[in-house]
């Protein structure tokens, strides 16, 4: 079992699974396939000048470092996104201004908001993807060569959709034609009790069509909505998808997370999807914060030679976290759980 199309990352951030003395806590550690960082959470909630709070926030590997885009909340409580560097990929120092894109056709209408990106290097550059504000919550497209100058493109998807996703590379079909591909989910124009994982494709990032169902709620932790967390990664036993779930409880939306395999030609077939979640609010930063009880994955680090792989998750929509784990650790998992 291995990564594949991935890059090597000897500094990816690690922590090996701790060792846990209380035999009740070994027996629930040694079950789940991945672990949280001793130190989270990673980013605090006012590391910027004016933010609130840090969180659902997208990092990738960039000149022997990494860079990231930030969802930074202000003290007006704007959503905005915010460049920030890292030599370990753990201690951040992110841009106090939110970004400023350079609109790649002066047709493209204004952001009333950004939040939730995510970033994914295809063929030459860094695509960020994200909730874009535009008569509701729509997604944004944009790029960036080197995190200083950010150009906005069209909007991927109307409103109302703010869950999207793109593929590190184009998707093949039968017929040869090959094209950028996404995950997304509709939605409402508030807090969406419901929500599937929708499949797309374009020849150019700009016209979407092909559209496929992916997934639906099923029970328990992802019985109320769904939605595709970093961008998948692709290994010989199809794109593990890290994907968020939500029940409805009697105190409101509870966020967690798991992880699937899908078909690596037809990302729209699940090849097996597990029922239990990985991760679930139950650490202090997860559980209280201004939407408690929330973890939510939206970047992936993977290092292709050891397979390890470490998740930046929001927590509790305040500040951000880690988690680690192993690819063929999880790959296992999901097939003795699905
Ligand atoms: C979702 C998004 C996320 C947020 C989550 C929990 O609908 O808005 O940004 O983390 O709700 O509040």
């Amino acid at each position: 079992m291995k990564i594949i199309n991935g890059y090597s990352l000897p500094n990816i951030p690690w922590e090996e699974r701790p060792h846990i003395s209380d035999p009740n806590k070994e027996r629930v550690s040694l079950e789940t396939p991945m672990w949280r960082y001793s130190k989270n959470p990673i980013i605090p909630r006012d590391l910027t000048l004016r933010s609130n709070s840090i969180f659902n926030s997208a990092v990738v590997p960039f000149k022997g470092e990494f860079a990231g885009v930030f969802r930074c909340d202000d003290t007006s409580r704007h959503m905005d996104i915010n460049a920030g560097r890292s030599k370990d990929g753990i201690n951040w120092v992110i841009d106090d201004k939110p970004i400023t894109f350079i609109k790649t056709n002066s047709d493209i209408p204004d952001s009333d908001y950004k939040y939730d990106p995510r970033v994914i290097f295809i063929e030459d550059r860094y695509y960020l993807i994200w909730c874009n504000g535009y008569h509701g919550p729509c997604l944004g497209l944009g790029y960036t060569y080197d995190f200083e100058k950010f150009y906005q493109m069209e909007n991927a998807m109307m409103p109302f959709n703010r869950n999207g996703v793109l593929f590190p590379r184009k998707i093949g079909q039968a017929n040869g034609v090959r094209n950028y591909a996404m995950y997304s989910r509709p939605s409402d124009s508030g807090h969406t009790p419901f929500g599937d994982i929708i499949y797309s494709e374009s020849p150019d990032l700009i016209y979407w069509g092909k559209h496929r169902h992916v997934m639906a709620p099923s029970g328990g932790w992802q019985s109320t909505k769904i939605g595709a967390g970093p961008c998948p990664i692709e290994t010989t036993e199809g794109w593990l998808l890290f994907y968020h779930g939500v029940l409805t409880s009697c105190n409101g939306f509870v966020y967690s997370f798991s992880a699937a395999l899908m078909d690596l030609e037809k990302p729209w077939k699940v090849i097996a999807r597990p029922r239990p979640y990985i991760i679930n609010p139950r650490e202090i930063y997860e559980l209280a914060g201004d939407v408690p009880n929330v973890t939510f994955p939206v970047a992936a680090l993977a290092d292709k030679d050891t397979g390890r792989i470490a998740i930046y998750y929001g927590c509790a929509d305040t500040v951000t976290g880690l988690v680690f784990g192993k690819i063929d650790e999880i790959v296992d998992w999901i097939l003795a759980n699905r």
